[in-house]
């Protein structure tokens, strides 16, 4: 593989690289290097490379923190930061410095780079948006620091067996995290349950059981730049080691237990992003988040600025969805319990402090906990937030006294539901900016979910369309097309790229159309490689490589894109010698444990790529992936080498995608519905440079209006029902033709919730003109020029740049 470019000639020798990394070996992690490990290599060559980039960290700290600039917090219950080593030396610009000392060492440094656990603290989009944000917080010099959860283990590890998902536990600290520095000192008490005591006008939260919360700091470095932010993430630690009572009257199981009860809360990520569950679990662990994190934001600003007047001016806190949303009546307790605010004033500022970002507006994924739970676990809290209503609704009542109806819609208790508190609503009350992830998601949002709110705080929605980080989906993943590029229009790219557009005048280049395919099947070599290694699967790199990566879920359309596969797979049966565009189709994704429908889409898709890859008539033609565990790693891996993106989503449903971006970015053309952000890829690459099928989001609205009958598609469509006679009547699963009989039946029977069937017809002809424009590589390729050189508006560099001037009125730091 080649080398990232390095911007600098960095002022590291190889010499002094090599005896840090023997050193570190040695004298930190006290191994013998005769006999240390990859591992141990790889531990001793991150703590060498993490002391090159301590400096520029403190000195990007003091520099913060002496500026007084007002500063950013980004909460999120998921950061998924992927491996650390690779985008380490990417943004230090010692790669080439560092693969020789190890050579000279006799390691491989790609070898070591591989070893490297990636920490899954995230489900998918929301959680690794987080970590794109962060680089480019940091690429921008903008002063803002994450704030999460260092959860003991990820998300669950995704095996196939007999082609069904298995979990397994992710413990990704097996090794230790060199990455991190633990803060013994940094420690905050988070408190819950007990009951609320009025002593005069003073109101005390009394009687809690405590739990310790310890920072865990990760420096995330910028790129070309000596900023650098942090990461902070809390771990759960027993307020007293043990429960001394208890142990004293000889119970030392139940001494143990009490420590393990509190440390639980930092035990696990729920891995479910799909339905929202209302476990208590979950609610502690969203509080233990958003507790230690406010003390600590308010411990900072104090030591800083020896007052909390200014807290308005200095602060701004971000909700990365509603998760984080227990942080506003925190904010506003700790500022009337402990900091003497009266009531309108600590909310005035908690307006002014906090903004939300909505992620989904799927029913099922809003959170909403039930109030009794709420008081039990935090009643100082539940207080505070009936508080914030009754003041809400008064305010409302005097705006519109005529409209009845309102006042119930708008409340954030929700009395038809057995009296839950509505976490959205409260954040968009106390918040002065709501924001959608794309255009289309955030018109739908205020036009849906928040049309109440639209109407009684007019300014206060926006949108902020996501974007990609391109070190890490560019530069790191794709040293092939990097190359290519840097040949062509310089190395600046890695920080503006909007300089994308400078290979526009280039784009009918025979040399550079040659360059851009040759960077192309580099990159499905890769993949081949991998396949061949990992799974002991033979594909056909000049086969077109269809790639569909992310959750498993019905509104994404998997099940669509499977019977596409099956129709494409019965064409070429009933006709084997016709002249077919070779096609490897490639699936990865997990599903939530408790999810089963996801669960069945997995199995079947095993089951269909079983009958297809091991029938004889098929061969080369047709092969169909199913890649286990996937990963931020993976994700590196796989998007590069993809010809075709799938963004197949029911209109209106997905938020925005950014694998759509990835893809792009890396010379894949997309087939997918106007959903999400697939609307703004259309309009920057051109419709010309897109498949575009399918319904609109308006036209699936009006077919549910109507009255959608699936019924009718089957009916009228020989091919549809060919392909669901055959998952319902065991073709692909013979040992039990039944198996898929209540898959076909969610589709024909109960309503087929995503409408797969009404837009089967358009896809399947829409894959056709994909196989025409595959068979013209030259036009295929200028096709995919096409969307690279359009892409920069998609970097999160802009997005940043946007919450930083938009939402947060945020400066870069001076260095
Ligand atoms: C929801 C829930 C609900 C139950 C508790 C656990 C849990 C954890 C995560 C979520 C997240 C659902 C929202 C989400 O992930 N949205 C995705 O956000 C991406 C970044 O904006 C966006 O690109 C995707 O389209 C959107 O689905």
């Amino acid at each position: 593989m080649n080398a990232p470019f390095s911007y600098a000639s960095p002022t590291v020798s190889v010499e002094a690289l090599k005896n840090s990394i023997a050193y570190k070996l040695m004298f930190t992690l006290g191994k013998d290097p005769a006999i240390a490990n990859r591992h141990e290599w790889l531990n001793a060559t991150l703590f060498a490379v993490r002391d090159r980039m301590v400096e520029r960290w403190l000195r990007s700290s003091r520099a913060q923190l002496s500026q007084e600039v007002r500063q950013v917090y980004y909460l999120s219950m998921e950061f998924l930061i992927g491996r650390t080593l690779s985008n380490a030396l990417l943004s230090l610009g010692i790669y080439d410095e560092v693969k020789s000392a190890l050579d000279e060492m006799g390691l491989d440094l790609e070898a070591l780079i591989d070893e490297e656990n990636d920490p899954g603290l995230g489900n998918g989009g929301l959680g690794r948006l987080a970590a794109c944000f962060l680089d480019s917080l940091a690429t921008l010099q903008l002063p803002g620091r994450g704030y999460g959860i260092r959860y003991e283990y990820g998300m669950f590890r995704q095996n196939i067996i007999d082609g069904r998902q298995k979990e397994s536990p992710d413990y990704w600290l097996e090794y230790g995290n060199p990455w991190e520095f633990e803060r013994y000192n940094t420690r905050y008490k988070v408190r819950f349950g007990g009951r609320v005591q009025l002593e005069g006008k003073k109101t005390r939260w009394v009687e809690t059981e405590e739990i310790i919360a310890v920072a865990h700091d990760q420096i995330i470095p910028g790129y070309d730049t000596d900023a650098a932010n942090t990461l902070r993430l809390w771990r759960a630690q027993a307020s007293s080691e043990i429960n001394l009572g208890k142990f004293n009257q000889g119970d030392y199981f139940a001494a143990v237990e009490d420590k393990n009860h509190s440390e639980n809360v930092s035990r696990v990520l729920y891995p479910d992003d799909s339905t929202y569950s209302g476990r208590e679990l979950r609610l502690r662990q969203e509080y233990f988040l958003v507790s230690a994190t406010v003390q600590d934001i308010l411990h900072r600003h104090f030591s800083l600025h020896k007052t909390y007047a200014n807290l308005a001016d200095k602060i701004a806190i971000h909700l990365n969805d509603t998760h984080p949303v227990l942080s506003i009546p925190e904010l506003i307790r700790l500022l009337i319990d402990e900091h003497k605010f009266n009531w309108n004033d600590a909310f005035e500022v908690a307006c002014q402090v906090f903004s939300y970002t909505n992620h989904t507006l799927m029913s099922e994924a809003l959170e909403t906990w039930p109030v009794d739970m709420l008081g039990k676990i935090l009643p100082r809290h539940l207080q505070i937030i009936f508080e914030i209503n009754d003041y809400f609704l008064k305010t409302l009542q005097e705006q519109y006294p005529n409209d009845i109806g309102l006042l119930s819609r708008a409340s954030i208790i929700d009395e038809s539901n057995g009296r839950r508190v509505r976490m959205a609503w409260l954040a968009v009350v106390v918040s002065h900016k709501v924001n959608g992830v794309s255009e289309l998601h955030a018109s739908l949002m205020v036009q849906s979910l928040f049309a109440d709110f639209a109407r009684i705080f007019p300014t206060r929605f926006c949108n902020v369309t996501n974007g990609v980080t391109p070190r890490r989906w560019l530069a790191l993943a794709n040293p092939p097309l990097s190359d290519v590029l840097d040949n062509n229009i310089g190395h600046t790219w890695r920080t503006d790229l909007s300089q994308l557009d400078e290979l526009k005048p280039r784009l009918d280049y025979p040399a550079l159309n040659e360059a851009v395919r040759e960077a192309k099947l580099e990159n499905k070599r890769r993949l081949a490689g991998w396949l061949a290694a990992h799974m002991n699967m033979v594909v056909n790199p000049n086969a077109l490589f269809d790639v569909q990566i992310k959750r498993i879920h019905e509104y994404k359309r998997q099940l669509m894109n499977v019977l596409h596969v099956i129709t494409r797979y019965n064409r070429i049966k009933a006709d084997p010698d016709a002249d077919w565009v070779p096609r490897v189709v490639i699936f990865a994704g997990k599903a939530a444990s408790a999810y089963y429908m996801a669960r069945h889409i997995i199995h079947f898709i095993n089951d269909v790529s079983r009958v297809i890859n091991n029938d004889p008539v098929i061969n080369d033609r047709l092969k169909v992936v199913f890649i286990p565990d996937y990963s931020v790693s993976l994700a590196q891996l796989i998007i590069p080498a993809a010809d075709l993106s799938e963004q197949i989503s029911l209109a209106g449903t997905e938020a925005s995608g950014t694998s759509n971006m990835k893809f792009a970015l890396n010379g894949a053309l997309t087939i997918g519905t106007l959903d999400g952000a697939n609307v703004e890829i259309r309009e920057h690459v051109g419709k010309e440079n897109i498949f575009i099928f399918g319904n609109t989001a308006k036209e699936v609205e009006q077919l549910r209006a109507r009255g959608y009958s699936p019924r009718e598609y089957y009916d009228s469509d020989e091919e549809l029902r060919q392909a669901l006679t055959q998952a319902g009547t065991g073709v692909f699963s013979p040992d039990e033709p039944e198996r898929y009989r209540d898959l076909v039946d969610s589709l024909l029977n109960f309503g087929d919730r995503y409408q797969v069937l009404a837009d089967y017809r358009s896809y399947v002809d829409c894959q056709d003109k994909v196989d025409a424009l595959y068979r013209q590589p030259e036009l295929w390729a200028s096709s995919a020029m096409h969307n690279i050189a359009n892409m920069g508006y998609f970097s999160s560099d802009r997005t940043i740049q946007e919450y930083a001037k938009q939402i947060w009125h945020i400066d870069p730091v001076r260095l």
